[in-house]
């Protein structure tokens, strides 16, 4: 293809793309932060915030049917943008899910499994990442929350320069739980350095060994507030057994009940930075993930314990940092995406009560499974775009991935990407801001298998013979989907993924298989090998 041809295609999608932004051109007064005396043509470049929620399960928003709490601030979302039906991470998990959102490729491409606590930085410095392109567009970028992506290149000294990270990554500003709520250290990374830490007080983490110093929930049980199983039951901290262990850094240690104000405020203080750019900013809660410790403001704020109440702490941030947009002028100029990094879980780890509490509410609405499974409910989850006066509020039931939020915001920035970029992403902009677009036409969903999309086909591999589930997944009361036989179901009259139609169709087993194969051998964008 030539150059010009190329280009030519290039500048016709973004075109397109934009001509979907109905009111786009209409905002010409400054709206501050980052915007003042803009032409038009800038205009384009909005500011834009990604709120990635933790393990909250399709049904768990008050839009989607939830029973037993209320979510005033994300239904508010809902109604004024795009609330998406068929929207997916990418992964059942968490850390496979947020390396494609930050680089636009399949886990599997790289071997991203759920990280330890200390392991080196999953994305090297130098890839092309999502941060990293939008700050060649003229952003300023961020991220607070949680991370569990890896930090460093192997061993890690806590009490130094903990990098690399993300500001190797393309992120200006840090702020971060390192791993997740339930993985030492239970410290504050903010940039290179552990919030608070002393010389003097010097922390130590382990993943192997016991160390000595706070004690450990295997031998003190009576010390904690919730009882853990085995794998959680390391090292305390605020009355918490933890995975793995650590020691030291008692001025730093965190107090999760209070992650909604320090991470709140932490954005907050973001967003209120002076600068010229716009910005992006990667949000990244700890709810509703274990252990959940809402803080006592928020207890008994549902009807279903600690996860429902951390699902209404979680609202309230999201509100919180919307009402922030609004005061300070910047909800017309920023592009909102609200979703979750997998499908909801139960029991994690933890007696909270979640089981027990749970009442008529379906964490996972209709759907079948939830985190870590093959079902839909592993990745289906809650998607919101919201651009007040930008796009028209409706609903859509196009199928669309987080792997495509990277080409799509590079569309809407104009940045052209590279060959071997971002290879799994799409370019759905249009489908992200109208929602009469159609969206993909396959989707790939990992888990400890691998299932495909193929319009309202579900296609799941069989789970090799050999090969191992974790200890974990036998606790869990999830229902897996690991088969050794193949799996298919049609989603128009079989939402709940009960009737396996596999063998009334191996035509379209064989091609569905043949299409995982395809896409496990891609190696640039746009399919070519
Ligand atoms: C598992 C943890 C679980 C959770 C998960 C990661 C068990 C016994 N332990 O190993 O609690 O931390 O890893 O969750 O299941 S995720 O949302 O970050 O993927
Ligand atoms: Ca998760």
């Amino acid at each position: 293809m030539g150059k010009y041809y190329r280009r030519h295609i290039f500048l016709c999608t973004i075109l397109l793309g934009l001509a979907t932004l109905p009111v786009l051109h209409s905002c010409k007064k400054s709206t501050g932060n980052g915007q003042k005396n803009k032409s038009d043509a800038q205009l384009i470049k909005p500011n834009i915030i990604l709120f990635y929620i933790d393990d909250l399960g399709y049904g768990d928003v008050g839009y989607n049917g939830a029973v037993g709490v209320q979510t005033p601030a994300i239904d508010r979302l809902a109604k004024g943008g795009i609330a998406f039906t068929d929207a997916h991470s990418t992964s059942a998990t968490c850390t496979p899910s947020r390396y494609s959102v930050l680089t636009g490729q399949h886990a599997f491409r790289n071997n991203a499994a759920i990280l330890q606590g200390d392991a080196p930085l999953l994305i090297q410095p130098g890839s092309y990442t999502l941060p990293a392109m939008l700050r060649k567009a003229g952003y300023r970028t961020g991220v607070v929350g949680k991370w569990h992506l890896g930090l460093g290149n192997g061993s890690i000294d806590w009490n130094a320069d903990v990098k690399p990270g993300p500001l190797e990554i393309g992120f200006d500003y840090s702020f971060l739980l390192p791993a997740t709520g339930d993985r030492v250290p239970t410290v504050y990374l903010e940039n290179h350095r552990v919030l608070n830490a002393s010389p003097n007080d010097p922390i130590v983490v382990d993943y192997e060994m016991k160390l000595e110093g706070y004690p450990n929930g295997l031998d003190h049980p009576e010390q904690l507030r919730q009882q853990a199983d085995k794998q959680h039951s390391n090292t305390i901290v605020n009355g918490i057994s933890r995975i793995g262990y650590m020691k030291g850094g008692e001025a730093a240690l965190w107090v999760d009940e209070d992650f909604p104000e320090v991470l709140t405020g932490k954005v907050r203080d973001f967003l209120n930075v002076e600068s010229d750019k716009p910005f992006f900013l990667f949000f990244s809660y700890h709810d509703i993930h274990v252990p959940r410790l809402p803080h006592p403001r928020f207890q008994g704020k549902s009807t279903m314990g600690p996860r429902g109440d951390a699902i209404a702490q979680m609202d309230w941030m999201t509100g919180e940092v919307i009402k922030e947009l609004e005061k300070r002028g910047l909800a017309k100029n920023t592009l909102v995406i609200f979703t979750s990094d997998n499908g909801p879980v139960l029991n994690d780890g933890y007696e909270d009560q979640a089981e027990e509490l749970l009442g008529t509410h379906r964490p996972a609405g209709v759907f079948r499974g939830g985190k870590y499974s093959a079902y839909e409910a592993g990745t289906r989850v809650p998607t919101l775009v919201y651009w007040p006066g930008k796009i028209k509020p409706g609903i859509s039931n196009a199928l669309v991935s987080q792997v495509d939020i990277y080409a799509s915001l590079a569309a809407l920035v104009g940045q052209r990407l590279a060959d071997d970029e971002a290879i799994d992403s799409q370019n759905l902009l249009s489908t992200f801001t109208d929602y009469t677009q159609p969206g993909r036409t396959f989707l790939l969903e990992e888990s400890y298998t691998t299932s495909l999309r193929k319009g309202n086909w579900k296609y799941i591999e069989p789970f090799p013979k050999g090969k191992r589930l974790p200890d974990f997944m036998k606790d869990k009361g999830v229902e897996g989907g690991f088969q050794h036989y193949a799996q298919l179901f049609n989603l128009t009259d079989d939402p709940g993924e009960q009737r396996n139609l596999s063998e009334k169709n191996p035509e379209m087993v064989r091609q569905l298989q043949n299409e995982i194969e395809h896409i496990r051998t891609l190696t640039k964008r746009g399919g070519e090998q």
